[in-house]
């Protein structure tokens, strides 16, 4: 343990961050095997612009309020659309009396099954679990879960419309729904493609020396992003626009379009600003069909928004979760064996998937396994993605088990994991691309003090309060879709990048403009990137925490284009005073392209374009396989079928994290209260650190919501959502959230993305849940198997 925790590895060390690790050593890295683009720059001297802590792009016009968000676009002629939603969980709507509606002032219109929308049923990005659902509204008399939209009121205001819309008078008949997944009636269907299986799991279970096994549930949760879904949608012939807080307006525009029944190229999707999503933006939401179809039916534009409580029903969240988890280890606490089964709940009429299994089979290695996930459906909406969805709740479970495996055998928990290291993917049985796991279990623990803990459960103690540490590590794979990227160079000066992927608050806007900066070595705020506009080049889904790499990756090549033409440019054409110079002999500094070898300043990138008598250079690329067709590209922008996994390039490509906190808990009260929270992660070359720190503590401070307070309220009479609303469904304030450590321990890694680096967004909440639980055991002597660890569990 002790030659482990290097005691002078001081803090400032640990606590390095990509700053000097990127901007030093990795500057100017241009191999590129990804994009088979591997040429290095010509005239190179970096200015370090990724890695750089650059504030945000859009950070000014957020704190201004001049940020326009979806719902804020001012419209001529716009109406109101309010949606009624179903009171009951499973049955018919037997009657719709609108007539008392339909006279309140300013109402233009309502919107029933009895004289439908014109909305076509749509498939969804990939078959069976698309992070969205197939729901479509008000075509049928079906009442399929509690909270369904079963109306439309369209008035001239808001208020109209919602004064209306509590007028709408409908009768039901009802039957028998279930709500429970473990309601006898319920069916739980396994899926096969999420199996992992080798050797005999069940045998060396049973003959193993030690075993622990448990069942480890977590309830419902909403992604409750600060902006509210709301869309307004705006036809001018047979042309759509909709503004639409969206985390992929590709995506949105191929729902959107399938619903109307038009072409593809006929609809607009824009989403430059979203006040958050957490994955329930992936995909546009029912009610947005609502809003283009009635706006068709009334050729007025139509602002629809959902009030919160509607959100928790007008799509899903993250769907309740079971997981029965069993280790078999040696006395020494080698894993022999790893049997785990796990469901998540899914609505009555569709697939959502959250994969219990997925990073069970990849964490540690284990002669037998056996992985096994189902789903059930109950009447519910469609559960969603949010946040890591299958990492997150996969490793709640073994993290937690593996703490107790810990005590069983008698070991520290982080030496537990080094005795189960998998050198390799076991499931693929491939070769990682990174894994600074280990020293991220040394930094993590140096920066946390972890070597001064007792391990013995109520041993450290603050007055009447119980403290405990306790450690857990996470993981999150590695998507890959190829995209488009413009660069558009001025002869005033101003550089432009141009994407049609989102920034959800993550950062996308700035990268992207330090990728340009790097490669042109101009100071990173003379780019002005524009986003989340389905006219603006295709780009993939901000999904999937692919999108920072996919995107710099086509950004960078884009530049890299550019620079190369105005180095050809420079010397081959009579007007440029640089004319008739060897290319290798001119480097790009500080905006301008100067001989290397000679004094002289050179000519401003501007500067060469007037003197060339052009207005701009403008330069389109991808990062798509040669060849690639025009179908693949808009495959990519608009689907998930060219999306590649974490295994695709022969090597298995993951981020990486390990999480340290110490809990106090209050031994009369049972109220927990996390007081330190230290990570230590691995996502390769991070392309601006003050970002990523941001993500990965965002994820943290929402893995502690998840860990002590988010549990949607369901009434077991009938489905309702009893706390559908930000005052009951309670999250972490500032109050809540203690000092919180990031340390980078990542290097930049190639073969999992153009520019070295990995998933960020949703790596950080993986884990933090188990390593607050088992800080909770470590306080308490309880194990708490059931999110959200809450008072009445620890009291009882
Ligand atoms: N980054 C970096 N270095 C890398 C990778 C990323 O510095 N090697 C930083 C960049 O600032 C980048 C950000 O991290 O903009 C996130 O990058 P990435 O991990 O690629 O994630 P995406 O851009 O695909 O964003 C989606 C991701 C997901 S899937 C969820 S869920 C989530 C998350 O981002 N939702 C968020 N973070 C969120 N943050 C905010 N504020 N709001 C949300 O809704
Ligand atoms: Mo993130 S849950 O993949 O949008």
């Amino acid at each position: 343990m002790n030659e482990l925790f290097n005691p002078d590895i001081d803090r400032r060390t640990l606590l390095k961050t990509a700053v000097a690790g990127s901007a030093v050593m990795y500057a100017g890295l241009a191999f590129n095997p990804l994009t088979g683009d591997a040429a290095p720059l010509v005239g190179k001297e970096s200015n370090g612009s990724l890695g750089e802590r650059a504030p945000r792009q859009e950070g000014g016009l957020k704190v201004r309020g001049e940020a326009r968000y979806a719902i804020e676009q001012a419209i001529d002629g716009m109406l109101y659309g309010v949606a009624v939603q179903s009171t009951i969980p499973a049955g018919r709507v037997t009657g719709i009396d609108t007539s008392v509606a339909e006279k309140a002032p300013g109402v233009v219109a309502i919107y029933t099954h009895l004289n439908r929308l014109a909305i076509q049923p749509a498939i969804p990005f990939i078959k069976g679990g698309a992070a969205t659902e197939n729901f479509t509204p008000l075509q049928d008399d079906l009442v399929r879960w509690n909270g369904q939209h079963i109306a439309l009121v369209v008035a001239e205001s808001f208020e109209q419309a919602t004064e209306a819309a509590s007028l709408v008078k409908v009768s039901y008949e009802q039957t028998q729904a279930i709500i429970d997944p473990d309601d006898p009636r319920a069916n739980p269907q396994p899926i096969d493609d999420l199996q992992a299986k080798w050797g005999d799991a069940k045998s060396a279970l049973a003959s193993a020396a030690v075993k622990v096994e448990g069942v480890y549930t977590t309830p419902r949760e909403y992604n409750v992003p600060m902006e509210p879904h709301a869309c307004i949608a705006h036809w001018s012939g047979d042309n759509l626009t909709v503004y639409e807080s969206s985390q992929w307006v590709g995506g949105a525009r191929n729902v959107i379009a399938q619903w109307m029944g038009v072409d593809m190229a006929n609809v607009r999707v824009i989403s430059p600003f979203i006040g958050g999503g957490f994955g329930c933006k992936v995909a546009p939401h029912p009610h947005v069909a609502m809003a283009c179809a009635a706006s068709k039916a009334l050729g007025r534009p139509l602002k629809l928004s959902l009030t919160r409580p509607q959100t928790f029903t007008g799509y899903g969240g993250r769907p309740r979760t079971s997981q029965r988890l069993a280790l078999g280890a040696t006395k020494q606490g080698v894993l022999v064996s790893v049997m785990h089964q796990g469901w998540n709940e899914t609505a009555i009429d569709d697939t959502h998937l959250e994969p219990s299994t997925s990073v069970t089979a990849l964490m540690y290695a284990t002669p037998n396994m056996l992985a096994r996930h189902s789903i059930i459906p109950v009447n519910t909406v469609n559960p969603g993605w949010m946040r890591a969805p299958g990492e997150n709740i996969s490793t709640f479970a073994l993290e937690t088990a593996m703490d107790e495996l810990a005590y069983a055998v008698g070991l520290d928990p982080i030496e537990l994991r080094l005795r189960n290291w998998a050198s390799q993917d076991p499931k693929a049985n491939i070769p990682w691309s990174t894994r600074r796991l280990r020293e991220g279990y040394i930094a993590g623990a140096n920066a946390f003090g972890w070597a001064n803990r007792n391990p013995q459960p109520r041993s450290m103690r603050e007055g009447r309060e119980l403290i405990g540490w306790g450690m857990a590590a996470g993981t999150y794979p590695i998507w890959r879709t190829p995209g488009e990227a413009k660069i558009i160079i001025h002869r005033d000066g101003r550089i432009e990048v141009l994407s049609g992927g989102t920034d959800l608050g993550t950062g996308t806007y700035t990268i992207l403009a330090q990728t340009a900066a790097e490669v042109l070595d101009v100071p990173t705020s003379s780019v002005k990137v524009s986003l989340g506009d389905t006219d603006l080049p295709r780009a993939p889904i901000a999904g999937g925490s692919q999108l920072a790499n996919n995107l710099t990756g086509a950004v960078y090549k884009a530049a890299k284009v550019a620079r190369n033409e105005l180095l050809r440019l420079a010397t081959t054409d009579p007007k440029s005073p640089l004319h008739g110079m060897d290319v290798s002999n001119l480097v790009f500094k500080s905006g301008r392209i100067k001989p290397s070898q000679r004094p002289g300043d050179g000519i401003a990138l501007a500067g060469l374009l007037r003197a060339l008598g052009k207005d701009r250079l403008e330069i389109t690329t991808d990062t798509f396989k040669a060849g690639a067709t025009e179908a693949d590209r808009n495959a990519a922008a608009h689907g998930f079928s060219q999306m590649q996994s974490a295994t695709s390039g022969g090597v298995s490509a993951h981020s990486w994290g390990v999480h340290f906190v110490e809990v106090r808990v209050d031994e009369d009260f049972g109220t927990v209260r996390v007081k330190r929270m230290v990570a230590a992660f691995d996502s390769g070359r991070v392309y601006n650190p003050k970002l990523a720190e941001s993500q990965w503590i965002g994820g943290m401070i929402m893995g502690l919501g998840q860990a002590l307070f988010e549990e949607g309220q369901i009434d077991r009479r009938d489905g309702r959502v009893v706390n559908a609303s930000l005052a009951d469904y309670v999250v972490p304030v500032n109050a809540d959230v203690p000092e919180i450590v990031t340390i980078d321990v990542g290097i930049p890694d190639l073969q999992a993305s153009a520019l070295g680096g990995k998933a960020v967004g949703e790596l950080g909440i993986v884990g933090v849940a188990a390593a607050i639980s088992n800080a909770v055991y470590h306080a308490t002597g309880k194990r708490i198997r059931d999110l959200p660890i809450t008072m009445d569990k620890l009291l009882s």
